[in-house]
């Protein structure tokens, strides 16, 4: 929902401007998509593994997004709040570094 709104900063640079601002009230949370990143090393099981076990997907939507990251280069693994972004984006390059693979995710804004 938008409302009209009135600057009302009451200085000498106010030119009365009237603005159309979404409603605070029904403005939701910024999502984030984790991103993965494509590399030549990481093998591919392990990818489809850690899609699984962190993001839960099936077998079969895990070898999907790999593929897309492996042709493409970067791939969505889910959107979330901010806070739960990190985190999961934080597990997927944790889980790499303990297994010695370099493989990377980091987390992108989307437009609200
Ligand atoms: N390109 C890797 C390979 O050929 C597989 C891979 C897919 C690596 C996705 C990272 O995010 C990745 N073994």
């Amino acid at each position: 929902m938008y409302r009209l709104s009135n600057d009302n900063s009451e200085t000498s640079s106010d030119i009365g401007a009237v603005v159309l601002e979404k409603d605070p009230e029904t403005k939701l949370p910024p999502s984030y998509q984790v991103v993965l990143i494509n590399d030549d090393y990481t093998p591919m099981e392990f990818v489809v593994f850690v899609l699984q076990t962190i993001f839960g997907h099936n077998h079969q939507k895990s070898t999907e997004i790999m593929m897309i990251v492996h042709t493409k280069g970067k791939g969505v693994c889910g959107i979330f709040s901010k806070e739960i972004a990190e985190v999961m984006s934080y597990e997927v390059n944790t889980m790499a570094k303990d297994h010695g693979h370099p493989l990377l995710s980091e987390i992108e804004p989307l437009e609200d």
